[in-house]
């Protein structure tokens, strides 16, 4: 009874703006910040049953990543540090949209019924939460607090402000009875960072290739995290621009550099030549690019470039490790590597993933998708276009890696097999395995780069994009388009697909696809072929089919 009042008294203050209606979509709920309020009150509340349910940590992030600054956004990660659990997606919406404090307390007490979640205080339950730079993440951050302490026995603790993977790790990391400090997630990245650096290959050691890296902070959160972490890396020389003086997402960041291909701002002819970065607002997504003189255009090397790189520093190392002495290969352990991508990936890159033997498969778009693809496999690699992807190791593989690692060390010092064991481990330290997270990635990049003894150019070399185009067609209703097979196939409404073959069919090389975004009212078009005249007009008659 004390706990109903409560709910009744807090919601009261937290009313949902008339006539929004919001859904939980790909990530999380997303919307102009002065609608989201009530809606981030709401959450609070959900992420307590959710740490309730699970007797362990949850999260709660308030940010819109790369969109525009006055949006802002709100998701919840799950005790693993991954996003929420799918099955409690429909009770977001629920939750979010209750008209009244009434029937917030009817849909609670049927979900908390169904799930079997104590309401009265069983357990003392945690959440952490944390925004982005956005102003309007003081205010939302007050509301998810009073939604989290409106259940009781629950606490809030308040990380401030960070990047989205920073929240998750900290989450899987607490729950993994580790320390969930900022300090301690760069020392973890620092020193495994400089563990790679150490077992790079005699000859790469002075070579200069990687001088100076230069990043984009997108005005976000990113700029600010990455200066910290700088301090605590010796071998890596990175000038980071955009940290946050300018508008956020405004003319920079992945996202605008991904989709746009132009330079962003605070950028320009000096830096010709130089290896860039760009991160998106949270500090989720990467991409790496340079700038041609005399152009207002990039070179861009996307999540896929990112992808196959760690693809093939991994397959390389794992050779390594099965190789025996006579050449016979060691049949102690098959790990199962596998790439997860979506329909969104360049052709020519899964095309060059496969040439080197991997097991490619495609999910729909959207992390927790290719998140749990990934996670399906010893190694799992995956990675969105945009940049936004992630390194997975199964604790079977970590184990047996550290067996023979301790083996390998006794036994054959100075030998090339100890070291890839080690650089396994200090990988699947390095990189970030609640969720893709630009800073880990990108210190990943460098080192690989280091190791390889490449240069960006080189690394872009890897494989030749094929020209692309994305459209988007504003639509009325989003939901009359659905698809099958990853997103490749459309099924209804019945005959568009018949007509979307029928003109890739005249472009060599052509392929494309339709879908309905989950974060917008449109319905995306992609398309790739030989030509980016080909691609371009391929992406447009089929934009003209959906209108
Ligand atoms: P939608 O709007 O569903 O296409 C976009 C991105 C996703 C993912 C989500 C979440 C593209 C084509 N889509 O989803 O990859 O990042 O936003 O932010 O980039
Ligand atoms: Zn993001």
């Amino acid at each position: 009874e004390h706990q109903r009042s409560i709910l009744l008294h807090s919601a009261s203050r937290f009313s949902p703006p008339p006539g929004v209606k919001l859904s939980y979509g790909t990530a999380g709920f997303r919307a102009d910040a002065s609608l989201l309020e009530s809606t981030v009150f709401r959450v609070g509340i959900l992420a307590a049953l959710r740490s309730i349910q699970t007797r362990s940590v949850t999260g709660l992030m308030i940010t819109a990543s790369h969109n525009q600054a006055s949006d802002n956004g709100v998701k919840v990660a799950d005790p693993s540090g991954g996003m929420l659990s799918q099955h409690w997606e429909p009770f977001a919406d629920a939750l979010a949209n209750a008209a009244d404090p009434n029937t917030l307390l009817q849909l609670m007490d049927d979900f908390a019924k169904k799930e079997n979640i104590p309401l009265e205080g069983a357990y003392g339950g945690e959440v952490l939460l944390a925004r982005d730079t956005r102003p309007s993440g003081i205010f939302l951050v007050e509301a998810a607090k009073q939604g989290i302490t409106s259940i009781m026995g629950v606490s809030a603790t308040d990380m401030g402000v960070m990047t989205t993977p920073q929240l998750h790790w900290m989450v899987r990391s607490r729950n993994n009875g580790m320390e969930a400090s900022e300090h301690y997630y760069y020392d973890q990245l620092s020193s495994s960072f400089r563990c790679l650096m150490e077992y790079i290959p005699q000859g790469n050691r002075n070579n200069n290739v990687n001088d100076k890296l230069i990043v984009d902070g997108s005005d976000g959160v990113g700029g600010e995290k990455l200066e910290n972490l700088k301090k605590m890396l010796s071998d890596l020389s990175i000038d980071v621009r955009n940290r946050g003086d300018g508008v956020l997402n405004e003319g920079v960041g992945a996202d605008f550099v991904q989709k746009e291909k132009v330079v962003p701002r605070g950028f320009g002819p000096v830096d010709v030549g130089f290896r860039c970065a760009s991160l998106d607002g949270d500090a989720d997504r990467l991409v790496y690019f340079s700038i041609q003189s005399n152009s207002n255009k990039i070179v861009l090397v996307d999540g896929d470039k990112i992808l196959s790189l760690f693809a093939l520093f991994i397959k390389e190392q794992l050779n390594i490790l099965t190789e025996e002495e006579d050449g016979k290969v060691n049949k102690s352990y098959q790990a199962r590597l596998g790439v997860v991508q979506t329909a969104y990936a360049n052709g020519a890159s899964t095309y060059y993933l496969k040439q080197l033997g991997l097991e490619v498969v495609f999910t729909p778009t959207g992390v927790k998708y290719l998140h749990e693809k990934a996670s399906e496999y010893d190694i799992g690699i995956y990675f969105e276009a945009n940049g936004h992807g992630t390194i997975l190791f199964s604790e079977s593989f970590l184990c047996w890696l550290e067996g023979r690692n301790y083996e390998l060390s006794s036994t054959s010092k100075g030998s090339e097999q100890p070291k890839a064991a080690l650089r396994l481990l200090a990988v699947s330290k390095l990189i970030n395995q609640a969720m893709g997270d630009s800073l880990s990635g990108l210190l990943l990049v460098e080192a690989i780069l280091k190791h390889m003894g490449w240069s960006m150019l080189k690394w872009n070399e890897l494989y030749h994009d094929l020209p692309s185009k994305q459209l988007k067609v504003k639509v009325v209703d989003r939901t009359a388009v659905s698809t099958a097979n990853a997103e490749t196939v459309v099924v209804r409404p019945v005959g568009i697909q018949d007509a979307i073959n029928a003109e890739t069919a005249k472009y060599p090389q052509g392929r494309c696809f339709i879908r309905p975004s989950g974060t917008e009212d449109v319905i995306r078009v992609y398309a790739e072929a030989s030509s980016q005249e080909a691609a371009d007009s391929l992406a447009n008659s089929v934009a003209r089919l959906v209108d």
